[in-house]
């Protein structure tokens, strides 16, 4: 039991030591670590960020997130904000709602924690105390439906770290996979300096979005200043989100399928976005979606 304990303090110490590496050294190291997890994205916010918001931001809000929702305020010793991006494949997404994209978003979901308890893990043996923060972080939509927040805002933390924009839709669109990326978030108290913001606003505003909403959840009006993306009506999509749980085809998913946004849409062969709406020409993928809809949840349409 005892050499068990010297081993732990003798990792702790030799993190410790570490403390002299320049964080350059250190930045490629955690660079390395995620290349071996194989994560797709990783982004860099200083947590100054949240005070004062860089001026190359695409988008800037009249409304910011109130300060106790910032990574600061939720551990006083964080200096940067890791962020880390795993992909949804766009040809399971296009079955949603669907069994299928649901298991997939819990798949990627665990993924998701896992590695960012294990980066955090790396950082605070480095000699950087480091937490991680969870994907998501509600108990239920139940409580989603009473208030629609989470303590911690994982797409406001890629937008600082320079991974995307924000689309009308809401969430925040990358130039690699559009909207169809899932972040979490690692808070270190190692500085590292912040990732380059491109200031690109990759929102095409086509409005498919808001159109194929089936709770006009999105606002189709917009207005391209200070407050864009307008608010979402939040307790609709949660609506639909507790009705798809039910029927074990949550969530909807459908405003980051008909998004034309990401690279993602390339790799998968799938430019054409007007697949989704128009069966003739498109009968082979139509037929599969339906397929795939037809069995393991309660509803099929
Ligand atoms: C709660 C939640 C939901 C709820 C509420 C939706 C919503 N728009 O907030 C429901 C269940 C409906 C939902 C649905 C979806 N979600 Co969701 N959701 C979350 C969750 C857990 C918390 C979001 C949050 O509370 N942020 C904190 C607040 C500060 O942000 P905010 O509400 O946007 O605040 C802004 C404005 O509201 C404004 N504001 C104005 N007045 C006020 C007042 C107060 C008090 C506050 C705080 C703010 C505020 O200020 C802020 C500045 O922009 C996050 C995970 C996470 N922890 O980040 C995922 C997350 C946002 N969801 C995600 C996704 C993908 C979806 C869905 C597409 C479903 C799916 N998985 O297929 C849909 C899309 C709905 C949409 N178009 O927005 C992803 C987005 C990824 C991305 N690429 O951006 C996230 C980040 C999950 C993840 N780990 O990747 N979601
Ligand atoms: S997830 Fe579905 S219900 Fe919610 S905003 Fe997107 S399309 Fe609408
Ligand atoms: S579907 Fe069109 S309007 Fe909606 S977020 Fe994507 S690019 Fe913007």
């Amino acid at each position: 039991m005892q050499n068990f304990y010297f081993t732990r303090t003798n990792i702790l110490n030799k993190g410790v030591k570490m403390k002299s590496k320049t964080s350059t050294v250190l930045k490629k190291e955690l660079l390395d670590k995620c290349k071996d997890l194989g994560i797709s994205m990783v982004g860099f916010a200083p947590v100054k960020r949240w005070e004062n918001p860089p001026e190359e931001l695409p988008q800037h809000f009249s409304n910011w997130i109130p300060r106790e929702f910032w990574p600061q305020s939720i551990y006083p010793e964080a200096r940067t904000v890791v962020v880390i991006g795993l992909p949804v494949q766009l040809p399971i997404v296009e079955t949603a709602p669907s069994i299928y994209y649901h298991e997939l978003y819990e798949t990627v979901n665990i993924l998701l924690d896992e590695k960012a308890y294990e980066i955090s893990n790396f950082l605070t043996l480095k000699g950087y105390p480091s937490i991680f923060i969870p994907r998501d972080g509600y108990g239920d939509i139940e409580v989603l439906l009473e208030k629609p927040l989470a303590f911690f805002s994982h797409k406001h933390a890629a937008f600082l770290a320079g991974l995307g924009s924000f689309g009308l839709n809401n969430v925040l669109l990358t130039p690699e996979f559009g909207p169809r990326v899932r972040f979490t978030s690692i808070l270190t108290t190692l500085k590292l300096e912040g990732s380059k913001i491109s200031g690109d606003d990759l929102c095409t505003r086509c409005l498919s979005c808001a159109q194929n909403c089936p709770v006009n959840a999105i606002k189709s009006e917009y207005e391209t200043g200070n407050d864009f993306p307008p608010l979402i009506n939040k307790m609709r999509c949660a609506t639909r989100s507790r009705k798809l749980r039910k029927e074990y085809r949550s969530p909807c998913g459908i405003c980051i399928k008909v998004c034309p946004v990401g690279e993602d849409r390339k790799v998968f062969n799938r430019n054409e976005t007007s697949m989704y709406n128009h069966k003739e020409g498109f009968e082979e993928y139509h037929q599969a979606w339906e397929h795939v809809r037809r069995y393991g949840s309660k509803k099929t349409s």
